[in-house]
């Protein structure tokens, strides 16, 4: 049976609820992501706190660790991996921040991988500006024992269990989907828990903004150029998107989901070796593409694929990126193959 979503319940009532629908579930996955909520609080404390960093920071200030204050990414990938290695849930796991795979401390193994972008948006980590967590977990697929191999970290995003992210705006929240609908959770600082502030969350179906690096123009093929031209409202008949570019993936995607719009970060030609445009298929399109759809909007590539169905070859593959409101999508789809409204 179908549970109505009332505002107001918190993260972990809604894990518990997820857990329902599926009567083989262990526990394990709400486990796992009561862990990650800690870790994202953990986060948004500290990103609050970034611009005394230097203040403090020079009184001696001291972190919730014990450590000395030390820089944001960095600070953020050690707690969501402290956090997860220790979680018992976790067979491996995959961070932005980290060359190789990373395990979880021996005893701990789980069923479970998770690949992250700690804090995603770094050019705006020191000018007050929002960043996010982006989070991608998938099933193991070897044996259920011991660590987990790099087979388990390189599925398609088709067999995420859960997706999400965190974003560190005027408010904390965090928005996931485990297939069924996306549900967005805002964080009551004064007590330290997520309320469910955004039920049931549908990607409005036409394009209110636009976010694409427009500094790239002259480095892109001709047909993202026409579209962009499009959706500008320079061809006849189109109703003119305004344009936003936070430079925050995760806060430009945030928006567009919530307000109606497209981002787009096109593979272009100013360095031989992004080919396939900045933006990693595990951390940040994957997850976001299974967001986009479960809110009814999409996800491709540049060349029309969906983004759902690549298979990843390796961890910290790049891959072009149009996501957002399906209508806009749909019509990208039409310039990338040729055609013209
Ligand atoms: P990051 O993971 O190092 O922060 O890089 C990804 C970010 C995205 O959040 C953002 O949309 C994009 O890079 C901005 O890149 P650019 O400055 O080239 O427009
Ligand atoms: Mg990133």
């Amino acid at each position: 049976m179908a549970l109505v979503k009332r505002k107001g319940i918190t993260i972990s009532r809604q894990l518990m609820d997820d857990q329902r629908s599926f009567p083989e579930a262990t526990g394990a996955l709400t486990a796992l992501m009561n862990d990650l909520v800690v870790a994202g609080k953990i986060v948004s404390a500290e990103v609050n706190m970034a611009g005394l960093a230097d203040i403090l920071g020079q009184s001696g200030r001291t972190n919730i660790q014990g450590e000395d204050v030390q820089k944001l990414d960095v600070f953020a990938n050690k707690t969501f991996k402290r956090r997860m290695e220790q979680c018992g849930h976790i067979c491996l796991m995959a961070s932005e921040e980290e060359d190789e795979p990373v395990q979880p401390l021996p005893g701990y193994e789980g069923n479970y991988t998770i690949a992250f972008d700690p804090l995603d948006g770094s050019t705006n980590i020191d000018v007050n500006v929002s960043v996010g967590t982006i989070f991608s977990i998938h099933r193991r697929v070897s044996p259920t024992q011991g660590p987990g191999t790099e087979a388990d970290l390189l599925q398609p995003g088709s067999k995420q269990v859960v997706a999400g992210y965190i974003v560190y705006g005027s408010s904390t929240m965090m928005v996931y989907t485990s297939g069924s609908g996306v549900h967005g959770f805002t964080l009551d600082p004064s007590v330290g828990e997520f309320f469910l502030s955004h039920p049931h969350m549908q990607i409005p179906e036409v394009c209110k903004y636009y976010s694409v690096n427009e500094a790239y123009w002259p480095y892109w093929n001709d047909n993202i150029r026409d579209f962009v031209s499009y959706l500008r409202g320079s061809e006849q008949g189109h109703k003119a998107c305004s344009a936003r570019y936070i430079g925050s993936l995760v806060s430009d995607f945030h928006r567009n989901l919530v307000k109606g719009g497209i981002y787009m970060y096109p593979r272009d030609t100013r360095s031989a070796d992004k080919p396939e445009g900045k933006l990693r298929l595990l951390y940040e399109a994957a997850p976001l593409a299974m967001i986009a759809e479960q809110a009814g909007g999409l996800a491709i590539t540049d060349d029309g694929r969906r983004i759902l169905d690549i298979v990843p070859e390796r961890l910290h593959q790049r891959v072009p990126l149009i996501i957002g409101s399906k209508a806009e999508v749909e019509m990208a789809e039409k310039f990338l193959r040729g055609e013209r409204p």
